[in-house]
């Protein structure tokens, strides 16, 4: 190991830097930007253009058959202070998946969670444990640790959507296990709605009382629809009368995030607003679902538009301006951070918060 060190004539000196290497010891003496006053990130603020994304999508379609790379067609954005990691946000795995039609993208499973939300489209099923699970634009479709899905695109369009997952997370905490499905055929079961639905997307408050059960700490309910998404932002736009609205992704029973390691937040911005300027730990993926206007990350600013994915990394202010109407969804690792009491968030103003009645 090559141990770092100070230069002195003093020969014990040398002698013992000498030892400390072949030990594969290092002196903290000789460490600087371990213990910073505030977090030290890699990852910058960076935006992925959702014309490069579709574009590339499409091009990376023609070009290279779903079989390679895993069974998935999929482009992982890498953010430039990462040193060549396909990561996001030191925490996240960001990607854009491309299902052209007729496609089937096998099953397999990992214990790295996924969620896919779709910023343009229709057409696309995926299986979660055999449950078909229908993805159209706006909606958020879980993929849970350890459940099989398969994705299969019976439509005669192709089909792009956002993929993210906790792998760096579960990578860094050495628990990343694989498994591809059984290999006979693979389904290509449609239902209207998905079993998950049918149990726990019964109405607002209601849930089953002897539905079956999800493991750990994960919503049962597997797809939230864009439907329900939009009413929620709009009634809550209305009565706030504050020109923004963010609601949280919650499983219904617990009431929790829909994953353990992952919150999902839907933001709607009136056009002409700007939102507060806010900051916490841990790194965020945003990706736009409808309007355009701009995004101030750190001291960078970047126009925005439909199907752009923004890294937000740990402890940068960030705020933003709808030119248009905007529909922003982001996801997070706050869970993790709050599970282990790390978040930290900088102050909201009073005006921000409305009193519940
Ligand atoms: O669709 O199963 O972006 O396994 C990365 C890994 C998507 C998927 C990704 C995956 C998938
Ligand atoms: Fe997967």
């Amino acid at each position: 190991m090559a141990t770092r060190r100070f230069r002195t004539d003093n020969r014990a000196v040398d002698a013992l830097y000498d030892r400390l290497s072949a030990t594969d010891l290092q002196p903290l003496w000789e460490l600087t930007g371990l213990l910073t006053p505030e977090p030290v990130v890699g990852a910058v603020p960076y935006r992925w253009s959702g014309e490069d994304l579709r574009a590339l999508g499409e091009a990376s379609g023609e070009l290279v058959p779903v079989e390679r790379g895993g069974d998935r067609r999929v482009l992982a954005c890498c953010n430039p202070g990462l040193d060549g990691a396909p990561y996001a946000v030191p925490t996240l795995w960001a990607a854009v998946q491309y299902l052209r039609a007729g496609e089937v993208a096998p099953a397999h499973r990992h214990t790295p969670a996924a969620l896919r939300f779709i910023t343009q489209g229709q057409g696309v099923w995926t299986l979660v444990d055999g449950d078909p699970v229908h993805m159209s634009e706006g909606d958020l479709v879980l993929t849970p640790s350890w459940t099989f899905h398969e994705h299969h695109n019976p439509s005669s369009e192709a089909m792009t959507w956002m993929d993210v997952l906790d792998l760096p997370i579960v990578a860094a905490l050495g628990a990343v296990f694989f498994e591809d499905g059984p290999t006979d055929e693979a389904s290509t079961a449609t239902a209207p709605r998905s079993m998950s639905e049918s149990w726990y997307g019964g109405g607002p408050g209601l849930v089953p009382v002897a539905g079956p059960s999800a493991p750990g700490s994960r919503s049962p309910l597997l797809a939230y629809r864009w439907a329900d998404t939009d009413r929620a932002l709009a009634t809550q736009l209305k009565a706030s009368g504050r020109g923004v609205a963010v609601i949280r992704f919650a499983d219904p029973v617990r009431g929790g995030d829909v994953m353990p390691t992952l919150r999902c937040e839907m933001h709607r911005v009136e056009s002409g607003r700007r939102t507060d300027r806010t900051r916490q730990t841990g790194g965020r993926v945003a990706c736009i679902l409808h309007g355009t206007g701009s995004i101030a990350i750190g001291g960078e600013t970047f126009d925005i538009g439909p199907g752009d994915i923004l890294a937000i990394p740990s402890w940068s202010p960030w705020d933003v301006q709808a030119e248009t109407e905007l529909d922003l969804f982001s996801t997070s690792d706050a869970p993790v951070l709050e599970a282990l009491g790390l978040m930290r968030h900088d102050a909201v103003d009073a005006a921000d918060l409305v009193a519940v009645p």
